[in-house]
């Protein structure tokens, strides 16, 4: 097969802790103020970095962001020297230093959107940086993100970088979380399908309890911007009633590897006739459609939920067959466990399971999938990627000794305005900068 699939993972920023700030996010709700682990957070990501690259795949790591973010905090009118700035925010605002201070970057899935070169009108690979502005947390991640895409994709005869879609709901836009690429090979074309939680201008049906952070209107801007054609373009609300439950990113409960989807019942809304359109849309490319529906009666949105069966990744090894990485969470769920080892003997083209802990991820709502940013690229794109960021056991045993130098293994609230914690963060950061070879892409390297 040609063409690689290279998942980029967010390598878990120093001041990892819970904070509670992703309302419709159970998982981060209900673990606010629980003490974390920011070094086994960290160390636990790099092990699947690690099993990944040893399964024969491309993997390739994205810096984590400075935190607390400075620049916000004086942009709210704290002031005097960064100390000063922290100390007060401490005092006056806990709340606001915790969601500035939180390693949400980590989840690169909601990074970008990433279109390959083969469906983009100009032949190159598109990325528009999501603007997260669901969440006040996230909302400031697009400007470094921009930085750390750019320093990692330079090349501008095969890689275009858009910024962040206009900051308000209507444009409310999670990036990959809510996009799949299905199709056959990863250098060919594909149809291209977009996932939104609401329809803003002219639409009604949306979730009563929880936000949909996603657009159609983002989605639509997306697709123009990676000059998409919309003959393999396909538009799919999901099921209001699923995020009111949880879902709140398509890709907890729905993912997809070349010609796989692989999906709950109740993912989609109107869910035969997109299904419908995406079987048309591939046979138009001379593709097969395998659709893995996984029915409510085998397993609840509740469990797949608690789970996250669904934010696996399906990846292609080297000998065209599929393994399934699914956090150990699945296992020790019996309807979950029992379904993953019916479906390896399906006759589907996934016959494997492997199992990580990301427990510490997990925690606040981010599985395997979630850490991952997805980028098919030809074998031309994937030599101009930027070298030092993908991983082999050099970068790992580099990566893993940093972590042990730096990171903590336990971070709670009140840790975050002490002094020591701010100034080891940044020296970590700094060296990283120099490790995956990015330049100065944080504020405080300006
Ligand atoms: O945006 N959690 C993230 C989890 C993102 C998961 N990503 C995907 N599904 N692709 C979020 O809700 C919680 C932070 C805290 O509460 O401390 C948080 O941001």
């Amino acid at each position: 097969m040609s063409g690689y699939e290279v998942n980029f993972d967010g390598l878990v920023g120093p001041t990892h802790h819970y904070a509670g700030l992703s309302f419709g996010n159970e998982a981060s709700t209900k673990n606010k103020q629980a003490p974390a682990n920011p070094k086994l957070a960290a160390k636990q990501g790099l092990l699947k970095m690690k099993a990944l690259t040893a399964l024969g795949l491309k993997q390739g790591v994205l810096a984590p962001q400075e935190r607390p973010h400075v620049p916000t905090l004086r942009q709210l009118g704290f002031y005097g020297d960064d100390h000063q700035v922290i100390t007060q925010a401490m005092q006056v605002a806990p709340d606001l230093l915790s969601a500035l201070s939180s390693a949400s970057s980590m989840w690169t899935a909601n990074a970008a959107t990433v279109s390959p070169s083969a469906d983009s009108e100009d032949g190159r690979i598109h990325f528009t940086v999501a603007n997260l502005n669901n969440k006040f947390h996230r909302s400031i991640e697009h400007t470094a993100t921009s930085a750390i895409l750019a320093a990692t994709f330079k090349d501008e005869r095969y890689f275009v970088h858009h910024a962040a879609l206009p900051d308000v709901e209507l444009f409310g836009d999670e990036g990959a979380a809510n996009h799949n690429r299905l199709g056959g090979a990863y250098d060919q074309a594909s149809v291209q399908v977009f996932v939104y939680g609401q329809q803003y201008l002219n639409g009604n049906i949306k979730p009563k309890k929880y936000p949909a952070r996603q657009s159609l209107e983002a989605c639509q801007a997306v697709a123009r911007l990676h000059q998409l054609d919309e003959r393999k373009t396909v538009f799919i609300q999901q099921n209001p009633a699923v995020i009111d439950q949880g879902v709140f990113h398509n890709d907890v409960i729905a993912v997809s590897n070349q010609q796989v989807l692989f999906y709950h019942q109740q993912a989609f809304l109107y869910s035969e006739k997109v299904l419908g359109e995406i079987y048309q849309k591939m046979a138009m490319l001379g593709q097969e459609f395998i659709a893995i529906e996984v029915p409510e009666q085998r397993i609840s949105v509740a469990n797949a939920v608690s789970t996250y069966l669904f934010n696996s990744q399906i990846v292609t090894r080297t000998d065209g067959r599929m393994s399934i990485i699914v956090p150990e969470e699945s296992r020790q769920n019996q309807a979950v466990w029992g379904y993953l080892n019916d479906m390896i003997d399906m006759g589907t083209p996934i016959d494997e399971i492997q199992i990580f802990d990301l427990r510490e991820s997990m925690r606040n709502g981010g599985g395997p999938a979630c850490l991952r940013l997805r980028v098919a690229v030809n074998e031309q794109e994937y030599q101009a990627i930027n070298p030092h960021v993908l991983m082999n056991d050099q970068l790992f045993d580099r990566l893993n000794g940093w972590i042990d130098q730096f990171y903590r293994d336990r971070l709670v609230q009140a840790d975050l305005a002490d002094p020591m914690l701010f100034i080891e963060s940044r020296t970590a950061l700094d060296e990283l900068t120099q490790i995956l070879g990015l330049g100065s892409v944080y504020d405080f390297q300006k």
